[in-house]
């Protein structure tokens, strides 16, 4: 069985627990407490070097870490990932830009906002930034039902993540419509859960 090592509340570890649960893979769910220096620790230090959650085992033991690799590990083969390359590439195009311009900036005011002291002003720059990458996806979606191919992928998977909990991070969402029309047809798919909350 697979051993997905994560935190509660955390996008980046509900992105995997989410194509896990869309592929019927059985797996366990090891809560890691990031606050209390968890990912940190030796044990967890002698699985991954980084010291971040998500990291999954997999069944034979080998180790993985960075939520977009095991989502594209995961979904190799199956209906989450086109076969043909320039599609592929695409679904990793997102996936990259996920992690370099939108999580680093949503998650990162969202953690302030919902775990720091709340006052978002000496991270004004991840705000705007947000922001745009909010307004980019925006207008990528107001001629695209999904990200890559007009179906459900792990680029939606990846993107999906953190969008729909900006507005904990104090994102006002209203002026992104294409994005609440596709936040909603994420969560009709087929087999979705919940981001479990933070404990
Ligand atoms: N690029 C990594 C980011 C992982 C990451 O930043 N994880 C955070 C939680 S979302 C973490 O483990 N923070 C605890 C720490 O850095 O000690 C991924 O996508 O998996």
């Amino acid at each position: 069985m697979y051993q997905l090592y994560g935190t509660s509340g955390s996008g980046n570890c509900y992105k995997v627990s989410l194509l896990l649960t869309q592929l019927y893979l059985p797996f366990h769910w090891h809560e890691v407490d990031i606050l209390k220096g968890e990912s940190r620790s030796d044990l967890f230090l002698k699985k991954s070097r980084a010291g971040k959650v998500p990291i999954l085992e997999t069944p034979e033991g080998e180790v993985l870490s960075e939520s977009n690799a095991i989502l594209f590990y995961l979904a190799k083969g199956s209906d989450f990932l086109p076969l043909e390359p320039l599609q592929e590439a695409r679904v990793l195009q997102w996936l990259f830009w996920e992690q370099y311009s939108h999580e680093p900036n949503i998650a990162v005011a969202r953690f302030h906002k919902v775990w720091g002291d709340g006052d978002l002003t000496p991270f004004a720059d991840k705000v705007a930034n947000g922001y745009d990458a909010l307004a980019l996806m925006n207008a990528h979606l107001a001629d695209n039902l999904f990200f890559v191919g007009n179906r459900y992928t792990i680029a939606d998977i990846g993107l999906y993540a953190y969008t729909h909990v900006a507005h904990e991070g104090g994102f006002d969402m209203k002026p992104y419509k294409n994005v609440a029309s596709w936040l909603e047809r994420v969560s009709r798919q087929p087999g979705h859960i919940k981001m479990a909350a933070a404990k």
